[in-house]
C-alpha cells in the first residue's frame, strides 16, 4: 500500500499524523502543499485543509479519521493504551485539542478575525492565548487526575494523546503563550521530543521547512 501525506511543515494537524505514521513505523511520501487554497488541492480535499492522506490514489481527509484508518489497517503497534478506560481518556484528551481548541485558533479563523472582523495584533494575541489557557488548564487537570502518573499522557508508551499534544505545544510556543503553569504537559512534551518518531515529525525536520 502506497501512502502519501499531503501536508506542510507548519501544519499541526498534519504533524499529528506524521507522528502516528512514525510511531507505527510506516513509510510514506511527503507531499509539500504550498497553497491549500489552490484549485488543484481542492480536488483532493474539498475543505482545502491539510493534511490529506493518499492511499493508492484514494484520499482521506481529517487527521483523526486518518489516524483511525491507520490504526485499523496497521493495528500494531497501537497508538492507544491496552486498557479500555485509558483508551477513552486518550480519546477525550485528544479531542479536547483536535475538536475544541485547534479549530478556533487555526489559520483560517485568525485570518478571518484579522482580515474581516478587524481584530488588531493585540486582540488576536488575546484571543489565541485565552483559548490556549482554557484548554491547557483542563488538559493539565486531566493529567493530574490520572490514577497513576506515567511517562507519557496515558502510559509509558506514547499514544494518540501525545501525538496531539506535542504539535499543540509547538503552536503555543510560536504564539508566545506562557507555559510554566503546565508542568505535566511540559514534562510529557520533553519526553516525547526525545523520541525519533516525534523529532522526525517536527516542523523543522520537514523538507519544505524554510532555510
Ligand atoms: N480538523 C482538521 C483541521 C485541519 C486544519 O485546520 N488544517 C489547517 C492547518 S493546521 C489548514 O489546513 N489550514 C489551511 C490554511 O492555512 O489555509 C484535521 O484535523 O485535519
Amino acid at each position: 500500500m502506497k501512502l502519501r501525506l499531503h501536508t506542510r511543515y507548519q501544519n499541526s494537524a498534519g504533524q499529528r499524523v506524521r507522528i502516528v505514521l512514525n510511531l507505527k513505523g510506516l513509510d510514506y511520501e511527503y507531499v509539500a502543499i504550498s497553497s491549500p487554497s489552490s484549485t488543484s488541492y481542492a480536488t483532493i480535499n474539498p475543505q482545502q485543509l491539510m493534511p490529506t492522506l493518499e492511499v493508492d490514489g484514494r484520499f482521506i481527509a481529517q487527521s483523526m479519521a486518518i489516524v483511525e484508518f491507520l490504526e485499523e489497517r496497521y493495528p500494531t503497534p497501537s497508538v492507544f493504551p491496552a486498557d479500555t478506560f485509558l483508551r477513552a481518556e486518550t480519546r477525550a484528551f485528544s479531542h479536547a485539542i483536535t475538536s475544541d481548541l485547534h479549530p478556533i485558533n487555526n489559520n483560517r479563523v485568525r485570518r478571518y478575525l484579522s482580515g474581516v472582523v478587524g481584530a488588531d495584533d493585540e486582540k488576536m494575541a488575546r484571543w489565541y492565548k485565552h483559548w490556549i489557557e482554557k484548554a491547557f488548564t483542563s488538559l493539565e487537570t486531566q493529567l493530574a487526575r490520572r490514577s497513576q502518573p506515567s511517562v507519557f499522557c496515558f502510559g509509558d508508551e506514547p499514544t494518540l494523546a501525545d501525538a496531539c499534544l506535542v504539535p499543540q505545544m509547538d503552536n503555543a510556543r510560536r504564539f508566545n503563550c506562557e507555559l510554566s503553569g503546565y508542568p505535566l504537559l511540559l514534562g510529557i512534551d520533553t519526553e516525547c521530543r526525545k523520541l525519533d518518531a516525534f523529532a522526525r515529525a517536527a516542523p523543522e525536520a520537514q523538507p519544505d521547512f524554510p532555510d
